[in-house]
């Protein structure tokens, strides 16, 4: 298999931090798709990353897909299968993915001519980082692990976002949210999240 995508994408750092965890045995191939040109888009017509190279000339794209495929993939899944812990996982995969749009679509917002920013545009979804994150600290009642006493698809999805907001959105979310900082201290230091640093990016000092 290979997988497609930026070295900066959370979306694509989802795939590759568990790409990592498991040791599966797929290829990671840059390419960039926001060229005109770009070979993404005979892969995928959104031409977005990231995306999966299943078999040849298939392709998964979208990261919950692809994610989702990965983790099942080897018959060693990440997610509970008891129904509260398979649902609550669900629950902190949207509130980590919705995290990552929103950091994403504030930064773009930032990356336009000085004249066609929104003020308003970032600041609204900034506020949604700032309210998902107080709503993650409000709900943890984990340990180490976000749920049932183990490493799952929701501490690596939301420790991704998290680590994205440090990236993209750098601001002191810690001091208002120290269950959550605890806890995301203890998952960005695993081997799968250090290998995978976006380049250039040092994380906070914790
Ligand atoms: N909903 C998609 C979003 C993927 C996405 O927006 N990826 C960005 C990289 S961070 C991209 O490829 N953007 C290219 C473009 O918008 O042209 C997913 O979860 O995979």
């Amino acid at each position: 298999m290979k997988l497609y995508g930026s070295l900066t994408s959370p979306y694509v750092r989802k795939a590759r931090v568990l790409i990592h965890e498991k040791q599966l045995p797929v290829e990671f191939v840059v390419e960039d798709p926001w060229t005109e040109d770009s070979p993404i888009i005979a892969k995928n017509p959104l031409s977005k990353v990231p995306v999966l190279e299943i078999a040849p000339e298939q392709y998964y794209f979208e990261s919950s897909l692809v994610v989702h495929f990965l983790d099942h993939v080897d018959g060693k899944s990440l997610t509970p299968t008891d129904p509260q812990n398979y649902w609550q996982a669900q629950w902190w995969q949207a509130l980590g993915n919705g995290i990552i749009d929103a950091a994403i679509h504030r930064i773009f917002e930032t990356r336009r001519p000085p004249e066609h920013q929104l003020a308003d545009h970032m600041e609204r979804e900034a506020k949604r980082v700032r309210r998902a994150i107080a709503l993650a600290e409000k709900s943890f009642a984990g340990d180490e692990y976000l749920l049932a006493s183990r490493y799952t698809l929701a501490d690596l999805v939301l420790g991704v976002a998290l680590q994205y907001v440090d990236f993209r959105y750098p601001h002191e979310w810690r001091a208002d949210s120290p269950k959550l900082a605890a806890w995301h201290a203890g998952i960005v230091a695993r081997p799968a999240f250090q290998d995978t640093l976006p380049p250039g990016f040092v994380p906070p000092q914790t």
